[in-house]
């Protein structure tokens, strides 16, 4: 059965999906925005007060790396903690009625089904392409920002291979066009990885600072005490490039450049006592915590509208 402090299958997740989009009809719709390459559906929540018109929204995505399995983790908590607190939090009830969060649970399906059936340490996506046997490209090469340019491998083998061409993955170009196709009012962009305890923001791809530097540092640093405020745990804020290591083809860089300012790559806990394989004790905690850091950006970007 689903459990928010257990790390649940897709089947799992599916399952919650379909109930927790029947059972809050008010604030929470869904929509299929693609197929995996194996043909699970993507399903994307938009969770937010009913509108005659198109509200700002943020877009927020997890597991688009198979292993990290805290991410899709945080994902469910974030919708549970939305619904749950509207109405008796402030911030939580104002968000949701200016604003309109889009959360995709699960971004590489058929990699974190791999993760929970073959190999826990599954990385990329599943597709297969004839010429080699060695599959999938990772989801985070396969954008296009300054797509295998750096940090990234063209080798079909390679966990960082960027894939045969940019949106190359399908489950990066239903994204990919999502977000294209909603730019107008998508505000922000949060991408949940794990792990290092870290608060990226663009660039990766190259080491020029973006044109909204301070700022993004401003706002992060701001998520990263709000975090730390309840449990202690330490986040380091900067451009990906120089804060984790530089590499091209991100969807935090994509997302950037194509006109999303707040745009943020969150790697949860831990620093690498357990890494990938952080223990379901830790969900509830590093939930809890990461809620405070993704509010913060919310009502940041929520002002500045
Ligand atoms: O390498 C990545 O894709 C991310 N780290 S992870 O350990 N979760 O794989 C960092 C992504 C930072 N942003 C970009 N490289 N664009
Ligand atoms: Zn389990
Ligand atoms: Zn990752």
């Amino acid at each position: 059965a689903h459990s928010y402090t257990k790390y649940n299958t897709w089947a799992q997740i599916q399952s919650w999906i379909a109930s927790i989009s029947t059972s809050n009809k008010d604030l929470i719709s869904k929509e299929v925005i693609g197929n995996t390459y194996e043909g699970r559906p993507m399903t994307l929540l938009k969770l937010g007060r009913k509108s005659s018109f198109a509200k700002p929204a943020i877009f927020m995505d997890c597991g688009i790396h198979a292993r990290e399995w805290i991410s899709p983790a945080f994902c469910q908590w974030f919708v549970k903690e939305a619904l749950s607190t509207f109405g008796s939090d402030a911030q939580m009830t104002s968000l949701l009625n200016q604003m309109d969060v889009y959360v995709l649970p699960v971004f590489n399906i058929d990699g974190y089904e791999y993760t929970h059936t073959n190999n826990r340490m599954w990385r990329k996506t599943r597709s297969r392409k004839s010429g080699t046997s060695c599959v999938g490209a990772d989801p985070n090469r396969n954008f296009d920002a300054g797509w295998c340019t750096l940090g990234a491998s063209s080798n079909p083998c390679s966990d960082t291979f960027c894939g045969y061409s940019p949106e190359s993955e399908i489950e990066v170009k239903n994204v990919a066009n999502f977000i294209r196709r909603n730019k107008a009012v998508i505000k922000a962009y949060l991408t949940v990885h794990s792990y290092s305890q870290l608060l990226l923001f663009p660039y990766s791809y190259s080491y020029n600072l973006a044109a909204h530097h301070s700022e993004l540092l401003k706002v992060a640093e701001g998520a990263s005490a709000a975090l730390r405020s309840l449990y202690g745990t330490r986040y380091t804020s900067g451009p990906g490039a120089t804060t984790i290591y530089p590499a091209a083809g991100g969807s935090d860089d994509w997302a950037y450049d194509l006109g999303v300012k707040y745009s943020y790559t969150f790697e949860l806990r831990d620093t690498g006592r357990y890494g990938f394989l952080l223990p379901e004790s830790q969900i509830k905690p590093t939930c809890e915590e990461t809620m405070l850091a993704v509010k913060y950006i919310a009502a940041y970007v929520q002002k500045n509208l």
